[in-house]
């Protein structure tokens, strides 16, 4: 698929995916989620030996300002369902996805675009992003997921407020409550999501796609998550990297895993 809305580089194995609808503010419109879609369900899948992905929005005042408001007037509530079905499938995708990903909040995340950061398994913030989940101000809530992530993140007293306020917060204040990862100068998301991308990928490849899985387990499908971390370290303990891991230890050298 010929990306139109997504711009899509490669830095040593590590995707960098960038929202450009700058003059939108990267609002997420039907096609760039069709796009999304196809690359966390189809492209990414397909890659070999990637380490992880970052994801974040084109130009310095956004990273995502929310659904694209003016494509909500020719909904209806078909059309509405079937576009929060898609929004629900592709953010679980970004969330099932086997290797990191990263968001680089370089400005706005607001709606649908918290909703987007929140569905990458980390996020950076640079000083100028804003968070908000501002959906009550046009009469609807939270549809992709926000509702139930933002409380995972920072506890259902906050995230009820945020969500009924229409408050926006700062960067230190989404780090204060737990929902970014680290603030950075504005200019430098990309940079550290990749800093932590690579430090992850020195890591058994094994290890970390069974810890996303693990995490998933409870937070995603209601699954007893002990029960899965039993089986999924089970797991662990019958791959090559545990043996590798074990010996490198106990050998006094860095560990070389090739995720087998
Ligand atoms: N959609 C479309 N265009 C947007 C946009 C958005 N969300 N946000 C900004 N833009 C456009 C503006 O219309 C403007 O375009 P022009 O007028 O120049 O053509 C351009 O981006 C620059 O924006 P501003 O001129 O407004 O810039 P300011 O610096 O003055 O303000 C702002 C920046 C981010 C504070 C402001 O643009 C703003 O409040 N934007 C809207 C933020 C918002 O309310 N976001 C939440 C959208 S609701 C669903 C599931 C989920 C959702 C929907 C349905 N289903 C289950 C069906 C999600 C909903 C949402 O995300």
């Amino acid at each position: 698929m010929d990306y139109q809305n997504l711009q899509l580089t490669s830095s040593d194995g590590i995707l960098i995916l960038t929202i450009s609808r700058e003059k939108a503010l990267n609002a997420l419109n039907g096609q760039t989620m069709q796009e999304l879609q196809h690359f966390f369900g189809t492209h990414l899948p397909a890659q070999a030996g990637v380490k992880g992905v970052v994801v974040t929005g084109a130009g310095a005042k956004a990273f995502v300002a929310g659904a694209d408001i003016k494509e909500f007037l020719a909904l209806d509530e078909d059309k509405g369902a079937e576009m929060g079905q898609r929004g629900h499938d592709v953010f679980f995708l970004i969330e099932r996805a086997g290797v990191p990903v990263v968001a680089a909040v370089n400005g706005f995340a607001l709606g649908g675009g918290c909703e987007l950061a929140m569905a990458c398994h980390m996020r950076i913030a640079g000083e100028n992003a804003r968070f908000g989940q501002p959906e009550v101000n046009l009469g609807i809530i939270p549809g992709y997921g926000g509702t139930q992530r933002l409380l995972q993140y920072i506890g259902k007293s906050k995230a009820i407020e945020l969500m009924m306020t229409a408050d926006m917060i700062n960067a230190e204040e989404a780090y204060r409550l737990g929902l970014v990862n680290y603030v950075v100068p504005a200019g430098e998301e990309v940079n550290k999501a990749v800093e932590l991308i690579q430090k992850i990928a020195k890591k058994g490849p094994i290890a970390i796609s069974k810890i996303i899985e693990t995490v998933n387990a409870f937070y995603q499908y209601n699954e007893d998550g002990f029960a899965r971390e039993v089986k999924a370290f089970g797991e662990t303990t019958g791959t090559e990297d545990f043996k590798e891991g074990a010996a490198a230890f106990i050998e006094k050298r860095k560990a070389n895993f090739k995720g087998e």
